[in-house]
This record gives C-alpha cells, structure tokens and sequence, in this order.
C-alpha cells in the first residue's frame, strides 16, 4: 500500500522521500508529462482540424488530472476499459502513443482503434485491453458489467479459457487472471441515461468488481447538470446502491484522484464489490469543435472554471512543492511539443485505408456459417427417416416439438462448450437455488419452458434470470462475448426487444467492423416472436425481422420446424457472429415439423433455403409460420387444380439463399413472397425488389407479396384471422399468379 503524507515538506532530504498519496516526485512529473501531452494533442488536434486536415476533433481537456490518476491505479493489458470520448489522457497513461492516436484523426489505415473507420477520441487499444467504444453515450457501462463478470466464470470453469479448434473458440483468446477489475466511464448528463442505472443496480448486485467514472464538468453540450440530475449531484442519487465504494473528489486534482482511485482499485480487486467515483472537472474547449460555449455559458462562469485548470494547477503544484522548476517545466514542454510535431508530421504522411477494403469485418473473416464446415448430418434418423424406417418396419423415433429440440440443442452445446451462458427473463428454473435443493418446486425454466432444466444440469452461475431490462441482457452479452464468453440470452416476447434496441442497432453487430477485426462479440440472442396465438394481441405477435435484417453484421435466423430449429441454433452457437435467433411462439409446439432430436452435432449452414415442395408453375418464398399455412395452401391447389407450387422455406434471413431463389423463379417464373409481417417495407419487399432487378428476363407475372395489414394483430380472434396472412389469402395468391 502506498504510504499517506498531508504534512509540508521539511528538510530537503526528506522532502525527495516524500510521496504524496504514494506518488513519488518522478511520478509526478511523469503525471504531469502525460497530462500536458494530452492537452497538447487536442491543441494539434483542433489546428489540424481548422486546416481541414482532418475532419472532427472532441477533446479531453479539463479531464486529465483524474484520467491519468486512474491509468495509474489500473494496469492496463491486465484490467478492462470501457472509456468515452474524453478519456483521451486515460489511454496515453495507459500506453497508447500520440501518434496511434493522431493515425485516428486522419483516418489512417494503421489507426490501431478503428483503422480509419470511427471518428478520433473513439478509443480502443487491443494490446492494453481498452474497448472499442461507440458515439452513443451510455452504451458502454453495460459491457462493462459484462465484462466484470467474465473472471468469475472463468475461476469456476477453467476449461472455458482453453482454445478448441473446430468453431469460434479458435479464433477468440479468453485472457483472465482472476483479480482483474474493469473501468469504464461517462459524463455527468449521461448519468441520465437508463442504461448507467441499469448497470448500476446490476453491479451493485452481483458485487462487481468495476470501477465507475463520472467525469463531472458540469454540462452535457449546453444542459448544465441541474437539468440532467435532480439536486445537481449525482454522487447524492447513487449513494444507496449496496456493496459500492463511493468517492466524490477533485478531479483536476492528480494526487486527490490517484488516492481515490487507489482505494477504489483496492475495494474492487478485493472481490468486495464496485466503485464509484464522481470526479468534479472543466470543460474549458465547449463541448467539441462544432460548439460555442459562449453561446449559453457567461464570461464569469468559464473564469472560475480556468481557475481550476488540471494543467495550470499542476505547474504550480510542482514549482511549489520544490519538485520541478519554471524551466524544467519548459523543458517538458518543449519535449512534448517536439513529440507531438513528429507524431502529427508522421500521421499525416500515413496511407489511407484502401476504398476496396470497405466492406471487410462486416462478419468474421474466419468462420462462415454458410460453409459446408456448418453442414452436419443427422446422427440418428429423425423427420424424414421416421416414415422411411417405419416403412421397413423399423422403431418409429419419438417425434419431438421444436421447443424440446431447441431445449436438447441447448442442453448438448452447454455440455460441450462451457463458455456457454444463459440468462434472460425468467429463463432459470428457480434463482431461490434453495427450493430447488430441498425438492420444494419443480422450476420453470423460460416462460416457454424452452430453457427448462438447464439451471439443475449447469448451476446457477452459467444459467440465471436476469433483471427485467433487455439492453441489459445484450450488453450483458456484448461485453461477455468480447471477452471470449459465449452468451445465449433469451428475449422473452420479441414485443418487448425494443429496450435493447440501442445495443442491437448500434453496438453489438457493430463491433468487428468499427474496431477493423480488434474485438468481436459473437452471441446469440434468441427471442420468441410472431402471432397466430389467438388472443395474442398487439404486444405478444409481433414480428418485425425485417428491422433486423436491416442491421450489417448481425445473423437473423427464423426456423419453421423443429429440426431446422435444432440444426441452425447449434450453426447459431457454433460461429462466430452474433445471430439474432427468432423462435415462433406458435410453432413451439405445433405438430407440423416434429421431428426426433438429431443428436449433439447436427448443424445446418446459413444461408442455405429448403425447396418443401417442389413445383413447376408459381414459387412461393416463405418463412417461419407461414411456411406450414402455404403448404397447406399448396396442398389443396394441387389437389383442386393440379397446380404445382414450388413452395421454398429461407430458414435464415441474413444471410438469404439467393441461388435458390432465382433457380426456382428462373423455372416457373411466377414469384409470390409471403410473411407475417406487415407488409409495407416488410422482409418481402428487399426479396421482391431483387428479384425484380435481376430476374426481370425470367417473370411472366407481376412480383407478389402476401402479409398482414398495415395495423396492429388485434386480440379478438376474429379480428387477429383478418389481420394475419391465412392459408385462404395464400391459396388466392397463388391461384391467381398461376392464371395471370
Ligand atoms: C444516446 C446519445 N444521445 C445523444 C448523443 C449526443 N451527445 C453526444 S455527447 C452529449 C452530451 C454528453 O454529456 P456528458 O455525459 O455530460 O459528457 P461530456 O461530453 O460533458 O463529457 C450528447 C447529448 C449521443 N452521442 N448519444
Ligand atoms: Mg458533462
């Protein structure tokens, strides 16, 4: 432990040996080194800026003296760190170089952050464990829980640690040692965001070891912090939170920061819980280069601000503690300026990233879901082998629904990979362990019971509820993920994604692409979605794919039977994106599709449609629920009109089989594509417009789409039929493209 020493220096002999706070004076200087470095890059920065030679510049200035503190107390490559954009002096005491950082703000090739990808400010350093970071303000404190709960898993199960050739554990390293304590930051008007008292009251309860940061200057662009936190200090709301160590200091004070952050470090990586720490800084360059503080701050108040300068106040700290002069001052100076210019010169030489290479990182680069790596055999005979070996007078296999194979499926991948995680709303099947022990309770285990049993066979640390919010269940996941763990996190009602939609549109399949391949967070989030549940009404049928087949880099995956569901869940887990996995609440347990569980290593690629019936006249491109409504359709057009549909089930979303589409709208050049969704600017329309784009040579009718109404699905069941697609609205679909 650092020694503590208040007193005025005395003799000169003692005064060398004297430490403040258990900083040495050669510490010091250095704190002071990185902080006018700091300062000095956003000076280079917004000149460079000015001469429009790069494009956005947002400083650190005002928050050096506590960043550096906390890069200080924390080990970098060793702890977790989910900063934001201000946290330029943080990453500089942890090791990263002006010039790495300069590479950012031209947009270089060789930016380690982003490879000129994200804007400058936005941090990540692979080699000293800083995370890749987003605009979004907020986002971040849920990964870091995440994150902060990785160490535990691994000193409960080692062998998840371990890299296996043969899926995504190949090519993702688990670093864990076991007292390590994860960081993260944000600004005072972001302590108003749902997603920081998310993460509060998560590692509050799970007694996590993260440090918080609230870098407090006192405005959010122009809203001063009396508007964003009620009573203005924001250290009074949190201080109820259980296991936490607080601390509300100075935070253009190094030597005030680095003793708190010490303490903090200490709480954390003692296992006892998490930190919090509201450091009170300025904001003397307005919130970024496209602001003008005078706009809404008067002359007197940004007076008293400079008075606390972090740069100015240090110089003077030091010149009186007899620790460095006026020109040995100047001669740091002038290094730093010298280190600067030469950065700036060399960055400004760097090559730009190459046009063509736009579209890399968007998914892995080493493993495609759509290869034949993914394509498995059954390893016992199951939906089509059932009438075959009955046929031969052979054991019929027991027929299964699709939530009890999606159920083995999880159980098996569990069994194998114990980087596996489940958690989610209501997914365990009792978090009061103690019932279940003494046989009081059966359990429940999902809502739908799809993830029945798994809480008994794997314990409560790798299958747990969580609490009731869903940004917290994907950015759970998204920081677990980044650290090697495999998360499957259930959404309970797709109706109810919404919460999480921030961490779904913009962080977690943004990951691979904006840190250029640094970090990835491959997961899978399986949520139960769509309607025809007769009562279901407006919150618990929707559907809405198409939102996320909107989104690059995320996998959506929406099976129609119970062998797809199991063959494409263990594709899901296996590799190494994130994959958004829609179960249909109404195929759960529909006799349509049973089939026997087709063993632990069964797999189907993405990407890869299945023809369900073949057909000569019309095509009809469908999916999940309505797959089975068609082919009844289908049925009976055959039947009435010897009309022969060819009737082909996507299986997954993103990717789509396009070879399938056109082989068969080449053949019977009528197209019909139908879903449940509503139909306006539905997953049909993308399909549709391709098809009219690059097969127009081959259709001889009009491109067809058949779906639900521009509404909402209604409760009454006859207001729900006239809602959804029925098999009647698809029997008139095709018959009428047939005749067309
Ligand atoms: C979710 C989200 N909403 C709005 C913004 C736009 N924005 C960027 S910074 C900022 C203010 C942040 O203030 P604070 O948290 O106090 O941090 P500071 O910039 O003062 O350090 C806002 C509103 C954003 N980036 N993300
Ligand atoms: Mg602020």
């Amino acid at each position: 432990m650092p020694t503590r020493n208040h007193g005025k220096s005395g003799a000169v002999a003692e005064a060398n040996h004297k430490t403040y706070e258990g900083l040495t004076r050669q510490q010091l200087i250095e704190i002071y080194r990185t902080m006018y470095t700091s300062r000095r890059l956003d000076d280079r920065e917004i000149l460079l800026k000015r001469q429009q030679k790069i494009f956005f510049q947002i400083s650190g200035a005002g928050h050096e003296a506590v960043l550096v503190a906390a890069g200080m107390a924390l080990k970098p490559a060793y702890d977790w760190f989910f900063p934001y954009y201000r946290d330029r002096a943080l990453c500089l005491a942890l090791g990263a170089t002006p010039y790495e950082m300069l590479l950012q703000g031209v947009g270089a090739a060789e930016d380690p952050s982003s490879g000129g990808r994200q804007m400058p400010s936005h941090w990540g350093f692979k080699r000293l464990n800083v995370v890749t970071q987003s605009s979004c303000t907020g986002t971040q404190v849920l990964h870091a829980v995440g994150c902060a709960e990785v160490s535990r898993h691994l000193i409960a199960h080692p062998a998840a640690a371990e890299k296996v050739a043969g899926d995504y554990r190949e090519f993702k390293d688990v670093k864990f040692y076991g007292d390590e304590v994860t960081y993260t930051s944000i600004g005072d008007g972001t302590t108003s965001e749902g997603e920081f008292w998310e993460a509060m009251n998560a590692a509050s309860n799970l007694r996590l070891p993260m440090i918080f940061l609230v870098e407090d200057n006192g405005y959010a662009i122009s809203v001063p912090v009396e508007v964003n936190t009620s009573g203005g200090n924001i250290s009074r709301l949190v201080s109820q939170f259980p296991n936490f160590h607080f601390e509300e200091i100075d935070g253009t004070d190094p030597v005030v920061s680095y003793a708190a952050f010490t303490r903090a470090v200490a709480h954390c990586r003692a296992g006892i819980g998490p930190a919090f720490v509201h450091a009170h800084v300025i904001r003397p360059y307005s919130h970024s280069l496209s602001d003008d503080e005078k706009l809404y701050r008067p002359e007197i108040e940004r007076q008293r601000d400079a008075a606390r300068d972090p740069i100015s106040r240090m110089q003077m700290f030091l010149i009186r503690e007899g620790i460095l002069d006026e020109k040995s001052i100047n001669k740091i100076e002038k290094e730093v300026d010298q280190q600067i210019q030469e950065a700036a010169d060399q960055a400004l030489a760097a090559a730009p990233p190459d046009p063509e290479s736009v579209m890399k990182y968007v998914y892995s680069p080493d493993l495609d879901p759509s290869s034949t790596a993914f394509d498995t055999q059954a390893a016992v005979s199951t939906g089509e082998a059932v009438r075959a070996s009955t046929e031969a007078g052979e054991k019929k296999p027991a027929a299964k629904t699709m939530a009890d194979l999606i159920n083995a499926t999880l159980h098996d991948e569990m069994k194998r990979d114990e980087r596996i995680v489940v958690f989610g709303e209501d997914v365990a099947d009792c978090s009061r362990e103690e019932y279940l022990r003494q046989k009081m309770v059966k359990g429940k285990g999902g809502v739908f019971k799809l993830t029945s049993g798994l809480q008994c066979e794997f314990g409560s640390e790798r299958v747990f509820n969580s609490q009731l919010a869903e940004a917290t269940i994907v950015g759970r996941a998204t920081g677990m993920a980044v650290r090697g763990l495999k998360p499957v996190v259930e959404i309970q009602f797709f109706d109810y994604i919404w919460p999480a939609m921030m961490q779904l549109r913009n962080e977690l399949p943004v990951i691979r692409w904006r840190s250029s391949n640094a970090f990835s967070a491959p997961c899978v989030v399986r949520v139960a979605i769509g309607g025809y549940l007769t009562g279901g009404a407006i919150y618990h049928s929707q559907c809405g794919e198409s939102i996320f087949t909107h989104i690059p880099g995320l996998r959506v995956v929406f099976p129609s039977n119970a062998l797809d569901a199991a063959g494409l869940l263990r594709t899901a887990i296996r590799c190494d994106d994130p994959v958004l996995f829609l179960e249909h609440k109404r195929l759960y347990r529909e006799s349509y599709g049973r089939a026997a569980y087709p063993g632990p290593d069964y797999m189907i690629p993405f990407g890869k449609a299945k023809v369900v019936h073949p057909g000569s006249d019309v095509t009809v491109i469908t999916y999940g629920a309505v797959v089975p409504r068609a082919l009844q359709a289908v049925h009976r057009l055959d039947r009435e009109q010897g009309l022969k549909i060819e009737l082909i089930d996507l299986r997954t979303l993103n990717p789509f089989d396009w070879d399938t589409i056109a082989a068969s709208v080449s053949k019977t050049n009528r197209v019909i594509v139908a879903y449940e969704d509503t139909l306006s600017w539905g997953y049909g329309a993308e399909i549709a417009a391709r098809i009219a784009d690059q097969l127009f040579e081959h259709l001889d009718a009009p491109v067809k789409r058949v779906a639900a109404k521009d509404a909402f699905v209604p409760y009454q069941p006859v207001l729900e039929s006239a809602m959804l697609p029925q098999v009647q609205d698809l029997y008139l679909a095709m018959k009428e493209l047939a005749e067309y």
